[in-house]
């Protein structure tokens, strides 16, 4: 593999381990623990690792000889910078205890467990990959690991491996199948343990222990580098709106990190919108009068952020979109056999009136898209939603009515971008970089400890990261019950944006002056090297949270 100069240069950075990490290191139990709610569903589903303490790492005098053990390894969904040094971290971590042990990687996502389809993880390989961005180590993959009949089918090759432990690194879903498979391996008393690691660029997998997925850091400093280009853009050539759709399936949080980042004229909040009970109408008039109002200063420019699940959040595609799903689970048989041509009549015919009206009111590609292929975990796959070139088209509409009666004076022209695959696998920070490989070494050190059913878990990650706190944190603590496909199910409570939380309190504060502004942030590009001011800073979502619990 030919590298470059920078790639060269960062393969030799040491990320940073939490003190207590560094040496001999012992597990103190907290005390036992309960899900965030529905308890007596949750523990009645799993009854083998429901109530178990959060583990705390501590250094310890003592040293404690452990036996060679197989592990292995996956990467699940999608990409999120730092994942080979969570692979690293935990490779280390492994080697320390015992230069015997063994990691496997299964490719291609949780599906190489079930396909067998694996590959050892030797040192020169891991070498290769530390601190580079991607998942392309072992690759990634979106199956959905829940049936019984692929715990056993995976329990086969993790024999044949002689594998102790496995570590899924995913999101909420993800996760939850791992305790799902946690729970089923310790019921059937297989002695295999399953620990989980937090992934996400959306950010939407965090709590009170859990401070932040990883990739969040590096994907949204990509996203508000080249935000901030974009403004620079436009305050030079003053021609352009420009409207620009984020990643983050469902929750805002990438939207709102780069609107504290870069202060954009215009960011909308998915969840602001479903709590405030808003149209579509009514998001496209507050963006128009945006429009309308810097135009009446002579500012024909200017940037809209728009987080990709909104669609979802406006309650009356919400209700929309839950009844599709439900009833595109149940047919999907009947459906396939639709010709394309008569799909929109066939879905109007089929749903309630309500939500008949709302989809015969879509335009015409919108309304196929809401009808296209779930993902694997039964979502509507929004990132093919065209959210940015409908707002700014019915934008338009609006502006010219306005026009006519004299609203609006200005000019308006359109520039559509969409931010999401080109921050999934950039070189992680040395924020993600240092948190990733501490969450693995804790992986290892949680699977020397014989713990199953828990997700690995670093805090107190805005101090440096000696003070950084390394533990495990009980996955069905985390737990509530949901509808998915039709049908109430175990899962890992997604965190939304708070609408009284620290990040969202700071951007309505200032969400008046940076529409009008063309004062811009300009953020520039992430740097690996250089004055830890410059470098080493964490997002602005995580300091503010930090700031808000200290504060409480
Ligand atoms: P994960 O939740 O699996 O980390 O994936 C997040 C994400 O990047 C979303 O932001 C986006 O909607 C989705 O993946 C797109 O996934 P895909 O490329 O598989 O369609």
């Amino acid at each position: 593999m030919t590298k470059s100069a920078l790639q060269i240069a960062r393969a030799s950075y040491q990320p940073k381990l939490p003190k207590a990490l560094r040496g001999n290191v012992k597990a103190v139990e907290g005390e036992p623990t309960q899900s965030v709610a529905d308890q007596d569903a949750i523990k009645a589903l799993f009854p083998n690792t429901y109530g178990t303490p959060v583990i705390t790492f501590e250094g310890s005098d003592e040293t404690v000889s452990y036996p060679a053990i197989n592990v292995g390894v996956i990467l699940s969904g999608g990409q999120a910078p730092g994942g080979h040094n969570v692979i690293s971290g935990l490779f280390d971590g492994l080697k320390k205890m015992n230069k015997d042990s063994r990691l496997f990687g299964f490719i291609l996502g949780p599906g190489g467990l079930v396909d067998h389809n694996y590959k050892e993880l030797t040192a020169d390989i891991i070498d290769e990959y530390r601190n580079t961005g991607g998942f392309d180590i072992i690759g990634s993959g979106r199956t959905k690991l829940e049936k019984v009949d692929q715990f056993e089918k995976g329990l086969e090759i993790i024999r044949q491996l002689d594998i102790k432990a496995i570590v899924i690194i995913g999101g909420d879903d993800s996760n939850t199948n791992a305790c799902v498979l946690a729970e089923y391996y310790a019921a059937k008393q297989y002695g295999v343990q399953v620990i989980g690691c937090p992934k996400t660029i959306d950010g939407d997998l965090k709590n009170e222990q859990i401070e932040t997925s990883f990739g969040f850091d590096t994907a949204t400093k990509v996203y508000s580098e080249v935000i901030g280009n974009i403004q620079r853009d436009c305050n030079s050539s003053r021609k352009y709106w420009h409207f620009i759709k984020l990643m983050g399936r469902s929750a805002s949080h990438i939207a709102l990190e780069c609107a504290l980042q870069t202060q954009p004229n215009v960011c909308i909040i998915s969840e602001e919108v479903e709590a405030k009970n808003q149209s579509l109408d009514d998001v496209v008039t507050y963006i128009a009068q945006a429009v309308a109002d810097r135009a009446a200063e002579g500012n024909n420019f200017g940037t809209v952020l728009i987080p990709e699940g909104l669609i979802e959040f406006i309650p009356a595609m919400k209700r929309l979109i839950a009844e599709l799903n439900d009833f595109l689970a149940a047919n999907a048989e009947e459906f396939s056999h639709i010709k394309k041509s008569h799909q929109r009549e066939y879905i109007i015919s089929k749903l309630s009136p309500e939500n008949s009206a709302v989809y015969a009111s879509l335009p015409e590609g919108v309304a196929r898209q809401l009808t296209l292929d779930r993902d694997p975990h039964g979502n509507v796959q929004v990132s093919l939603i065209e959210t940015e070139k409908l707002l700014s088209d019915m934008v338009a509409v609006k502006l010219a009515k306005w026009k006519e009666e004299g609203k609006f004076v200005g000019k308006f022209a359109a520039q559509h971008h969409f931010f999401g695959y080109e921050g999934r696998c950039a070189a992680p920070s040395n924020y993600d970089a240092d948190y990733c490989y501490s969450l693995g070494y804790t992986a290892s050190a949680l699977i020397a400890a014989g713990k199953t059913g828990y997700m690995s878990s670093v805090r107190n990650t805005t101090a440096p990261a000696e003070e950084w706190i390394a533990g495990g944190i009980p996955i069905t603590m985390m737990m509530n019950m949901e509808r998915r496909h039709g049908e109430m199910k175990p899962v890992i409570q997604k965190a939304l944006v708070k609408l009284d939380g620290a990040p969202f309190l700071e951007y309505a504060a200032h969400r008046a002056e940076w529409a009008k502004c063309t004062d811009y942030v300009y953020p520039g590009p992430i740097q690996y090297f250089g004055p830890t001011e410059v470098c080493d800073q964490p997002t602005k979502t995580l300091v503010l949270e930090q700031k808000g619990r200290n504060q409480k």
